[in-house]
């Protein structure tokens, strides 16, 4: 009774749908992702929506976002039922678990996000009427890898839904979201001969036994069939059976490499045995490649030594989150490639169908994975739900040629209890025998591919013997998150002096970086460009010269959202060689000039990009990077000559004194290759009136808002040529984020601490004087209440009286009373300067007060 009404209401809702119909003669498939219906189950009304969809637009706004359920539904466009054929529906993916009826009907519920699965529907059709497809998705199950990772679990329905019919015999439709089960692999190739295996599972599904025949063919580019395999079947009625073809060598096949990505056909087809009819066709491309990861020699592919090159990938785009097109699935690969890469893990789960396939067209090797991520716990359900996700994962995506790697835990070690921890033993062991039971499985499913996993920074995995895999990947970020930069060498050679025949690849490094952030003398953590181009200008040359390591996965492929990440940029992972909306930044030429071979693509990129409009300074003078694989570059700005210079470790730098205004800036190599752009230079900063004069206190960088393109200059003991800087106060910092800090944020995460004396250099006169400050001595509570009266003086609070050229502006002050911790706060006074230099003084009376930034304007 229920359902009728629901239906009443779809009529109403999509009537369009119902006239259109579906099951010609022939076998089909189409996608089914306009027309739906979504709601939060809190929410009465219905919206339309076309997927892909998700329902956490939210995490581009707090940290806290949505997990849930979520409702989707719509009406199928089946109007006529063919008895004579079986009817399915595919999600490619619905994140996390996917509960899906039809008329009222259960049909499954589907553990996991990043896999597909299908549903045979053909028993729960109603002929001529309305048919209502219902899914409730959750992303929020426990028992569900990811539990805990450095990204976000989007929810939604966010890849394609597929309508799909076949006869009643037809390649099986219901092996792991598998569409259409043909598992073709390659048992034997090298340079003179190589030989397809086609394992199709045939189905019948009929109520009597089926004589077929079942033919696959192997075609190669050139159009020409190479093998052929043919082979008899009887099925009972119901019977499904898994066939083995194998063809004869083929001679000289073209091998698939990135350079050459050459794939063969192979078309697989169930005939009626006597009528000769076609029953289902099931086309896929192989490729003739084999690999090699050795301890000592690195990677090779079809006997040559190779060193991979890439990127990891995560999938979102904002603002549609990970609801993305397979354009953009395209668009990323051929970025990738563009650059000279010629290898992608696929972190931290399985992707679109449409990856994989752009991989195998382009040309880059696949390291592909399932998301069990920094801890296993001991939810019901966890381990087998990882398992099933690992076997869909390998299923799905077996025939394509550029996977070589299956992977299948990342850092698990980074949140499990330690050895220091009662709790250790127990998750010690779970972790190792669930790494067992999946590299088990990983060999059963597919023994021809290497399996991977990612450790992280420390020997632990070693010694517990997670090192079950063939290829260990490590992620390391020695001069970001610990140490300095020369502890990533340090830490590889130790590495493979005690494991000198575990095969090794750096599975992630990385640096952050954001654009507003800039300095002459970067360090780990700023956040500036120049840092994290120094970090992979360390990194990559150690990985290119260093022969046992088989290659690397940079950390990551573009900034990537994480609802729970704070540093400069909240929600931002920003290590990004390219920006979320995939524009590259300069450091990403550095990669292609690294990458690139210069007499194919010859690379010369002026890396000011990022930092296209600057203040002035004293001297007049700027440096500017050139990232080239060419031997030498010539720089040009203006028209006039700077100079000449040989490229070492793809770049050179340039010591060049700009006018204010727009320079024209031209980087030249032989062979008429030339790069040009055009760099502002704003006039150095200045107490004139009307301008805003601004220092970032604390910090080693300048920072530009992108709001109003105001800049904070760097900051730095007082001095004279300087005519500005601390007398007093201790720079510190955070990586937390700083609440109502609009455009500004970083400024707040740098400051000055405890007894703080600054001053400016400036002539007498009225001034604004804005001063910045944020108490991170304490989290902000959930809810902040204003008329909490024992909130209204915070207790733990730094205070201080606040004096400007000697006289008290603030007594017994602190920005955190109310409550406010962690929270930005700007105040303006309006001083007159009768000396020649304005100063504050933070003059502590109760732990260590602190100054972020400061800003004066002239007004007399
Ligand atoms: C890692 C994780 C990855 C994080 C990355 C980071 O090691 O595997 O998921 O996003 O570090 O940026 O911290
Ligand atoms: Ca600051």
């Amino acid at each position: 009774m229920k359902i009728m009404k629901q239906l009443v209401g779809m009529a109403l809702a999509l009537p369009a749908i119902f006239f259109t119909s579906f099951g010609a003669d022939a076998a089909s498939k189409r996608s089914i992702n306009d027309s739906w219906e979504f709601r939060m189950p809190d929410a009465k009304a219905w919206t339309r929506v076309h997927l892909p969809h998700t329902y956490n637009q939210d995490a581009y706004f707090g940290r806290d976002y949505y997990r849930g359920k979520a409702l989707y539904r719509r009406a199928l466009p089946i109007d006529s039922v063919d008895p004579s054929k079986r009817y399915y529906i595919r999600f490619d993916a619905a994140s996390k678990r996917a509960d899906v009826s039809l008329n009222g009907n259960k049909l499954g519920s589907h553990p996991g996000g990043y896999t597909a699965f299908t549903y045979d529907i053909t028993g729960f059709l109603n002929p001529g009427q309305y048919n209502l497809l219902e899914v409730t998705v959750d992303n929020d199950s426990p028992d569900i890898a990811p539990i805990s990772a450095d990204f976000t679990f989007w929810g939604g329905i966010y890849r394609d839904v597929w309508l799909i019919d076949r006869e009643l015999q037809h390649f099986s439709m219901t092996d792991h979201g598998v569409d259409g089960a043909v598992y073709v692999s390659t048992p034997l190739v090298n340079e003179k001969e190589a030989v397809v295996e086609v394992r199709p599972v045939v189905t019948n599904d009929a109520d009597k036994a089926a004589n077929l025949t079942v033919t696959s063919t192997v075609t190669a580019p050139d159009g020409k069939v190479v093998a052929t395999m043919k082979k008899d079947v009887k099925l009972a009625p119901k019977q499904s059976m898994q066939l083995d073809l194998k063809s004869d060598k083929i001679l000289n096949p073209h091998l698939w490499s990135p350079d050459s990505p050459t794939l063969y056909n192979v078309k697989t087809v169930i005939t009626d045995k006597k009528t000769k009819r076609e029953l289902d066709r099931h086309e896929t491309r192989t490729g003739f490649r084999w690999w090699n990861f050795d301890g000592e020699k690195g990677f090779s592919l079809n006997g040559r030594p190779m060193k991979l090159r890439g990127f990891n990938r995560h999938q979102d785009q904002a603002p549609y989150g990970v609801a993305v097109t397979d354009e953009v699935a395209r668009r990323d690969i051929r970025l990738m490639k563009d650059l000279g890469a010629n290898f992608i893990r696929i972190s931290h789960y399985p992707q679109d169908d449409a990856i994989v396939r752009a991989c195998d067209e382009l040309g880059l090797l696949v390291w592909e994975e399932i998301p069990i991520v920094n801890i296993v716990y001991d939810t019901p359900g966890f381990a087998d739900n990882c398992e099933l996700n690992l076997t869909e994962m390998i299923r799905q995506h077996y025939n394509h040629p550029s996977v070589i790697a299956w992977g299948y835990m990342n850092e698990i070690l980074l949140v499990t209890p330690g050895p220091d921890r009662k709790e250790w033993p127990e998750f010690r062991d779970r972790t190792v025998a669930l790494a067992q039971r999946l590299e088990k499985k990983l060999k059963e499913e597919d023994p021809a591919r290497s399996s991977v996993m990612a450790f992280n920074m420390t020997n632990l995995y070693n010694e517990i013997g997670l090192d079950l895999e063939d290829v260990a990947g490590w992620n390391l970020y020695h001069g970001w998150y610990v140490g300095e930069l020369k502890g990533f060498n340090e830490f590889c050679e130790d590495q493979h002096r005690r494991y000198p025949d575990h095969p090794v690849i750096i599975s992630e490094w990385g640096a952050g970086s954001d654009r507003r952030i800039h300095s002459d003398h970067s360090r780990p953590f700023d956040f500036s460009i120049e840092y994290q181009q120094k970090y992979v200008e360390h990194y990559l040359p150690f990985i290119e010269q260093t022969d046992y390591i088989s290659g690397s996965a940079y950390w990551n492929f573009i900034d990537f959202n994480v609802a729970a990440r704070q540093e400069s940029m909240p929600r931002v992972n920003n290590k990004g060689a390219f920006y979320n909306d995939r524009t590259p930044k300069d450091v990403a030429y550095y990669f292609k000039a690294m990458w690139q071979d210069p007499d194919s693509v010859p690379v010369l990129h002026i890396a000011s990009r990022d930092y296209d409009n600057r203040l002035q300074t004293p001297d007049g003078k700027h440096l500017v990077k050139v990232y080239s694989n060419l031997p030498e570059v010539t720089l040009t700005a203006n028209g006039k000559l700077i100079g000449t210079q040989k490229t070492d470790n793809c770049f050179a730098v340039f010591d060049v004194e700009f006018p204010v205004g727009k320079n024209s800036l031209m980087a030249a190599s032989s062979g008429g290759i030339i790069d040009v752009m055009t760099l502002d230079v704003r006039p150095v900063a200045s107490l004139s009136k009307g301008e805003d004069f601004g220092i970032n206190i604390g910090s080693n960088c300048s920072f530009t808002s992108d709001l109003s393109n105001a800049v904070w200059m760097d900051d730095a003991p007082y001095s004279k040529e300087r005519g500005y800087g601390y007398l007093a106060g201790e720079p510190k910092s955070t990586t937390s984020e700083i609440y109502n800090a609009a455009d500004c944020g970083p400024l707040f995460q740098t400051w000055l601490s405890g007894p703080v004396e600054y001053r400016v250099d400036a002539p007498q006169g009225t001034y604004e004087v804005e001063l910045f400050m944020a108490d991170t001595s304490r989290p902000a509570p959930a809810l902040a209440n204003l008329l909490d009266k024992s909130a209204e003086k915070a207790s733990e609070a730094a205070r201080c009286d606040v004096l400007i050229n000697g006289n008290v502006v603030e007594k017994g002050f602190s920005p955190a009373d109310g409550g406010f911790y962690q929270t930005a706060f700007r105040r303006k006074y309006i001083v007159d300067n009768s000396a020649d230099a304005i100063t504050v003084r933070l003059n502590p009376l109760e732990g260590t007060p602190t100054l972020a930034a400061i800003k004066l304007v002239r007004l007399d």
